[in-house]
């Protein structure tokens, strides 16, 4: 396998901690951002949006880092995608919630020049809120074991500890990122590289 990505990149994070997690092997192209290398002709047979991460096997290309991560528990069956229509699903549900409701207004307050901040953070609080009352019953986001939905939230999570404005203490969603951090696919691959 062939993974084109960056280290500091959110959206090969999460790839690279479920690659790690699953002990497979594979082959980084550092691609995007500074490295560049995503708008060549070929590039873009790989993926048609010319975006990172993108995962190259024989036979074809996966791209979008959540298509990724569920080819990847399909091909490699195991608790971290479980095969249970109603648990797969909830980890399904918790992916595109994150890629819908969380990372939307949270990108939107990070790409905000520091003066307009201020107006995108009630967005940011209210979708973390959400989180915050989802976390009531289990250690991780649909259970109690980690699941590929705890790793497409992971990055978002990370981030929302790096807000400097004022924000409310979430004492459920604080010791879900501490049990997050105690994980050392966690530290190495979201903590550690992302900003
Ligand atoms: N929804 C896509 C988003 C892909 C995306 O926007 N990736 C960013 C990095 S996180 C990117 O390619 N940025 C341009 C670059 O790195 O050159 C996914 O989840 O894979």
């Amino acid at each position: 396998m062939i993974l084109y990505g960056r280290r500091n990149s959110s959206n090969s994070a999460k790839v690279f901690w479920a690659l790690a997690e699953m002990g497979l092997e594979y082959d980084l192209r550092e691609t995007g951002g500074r490295f560049g290398g995503t708008d060549t002709p070929a590039y873009r047979t790989l993926h048609p949006h010319g975006k990172v991460p993108c995962l190259e096997l024989a036979g074809g290309a996966v791209w979008e880092s959540h298509a990724i991560l569920r080819f990847l528990g399909g091909t490699h069956p195991g608790p971290l995608w479980p095969e249970a229509p109603l648990l797969r699903a909830a980890a399904d549900a918790w992916m595109d919630w994150g890629a819908t409701a969380l990372v939307p207004p949270l990108g939107r307050y990070r790409k905000a020049p520091e003066a307009d901040k201020a107006a995108h953070l009630p967005a940011v609080i209210k979708a973390f809120q959400s989180l915050e009352e989802n976390l009531a019953e289990h250690a991780f986001i649909t259970g109690p074991e980690l699941t590929l939905a705890d790793m497409s939230l992971a990055p978002a999570v990370h981030r929302w500890f790096l807000i400097a404005d004022a924000r409310p203490t979430l004492p459920r969603l604080s010791a879900y990122h501490q049990r997050l951090r105690n994980l050392p696919g966690y530290r190495t691959h979201i903590e550690g590289p992302l900003s």
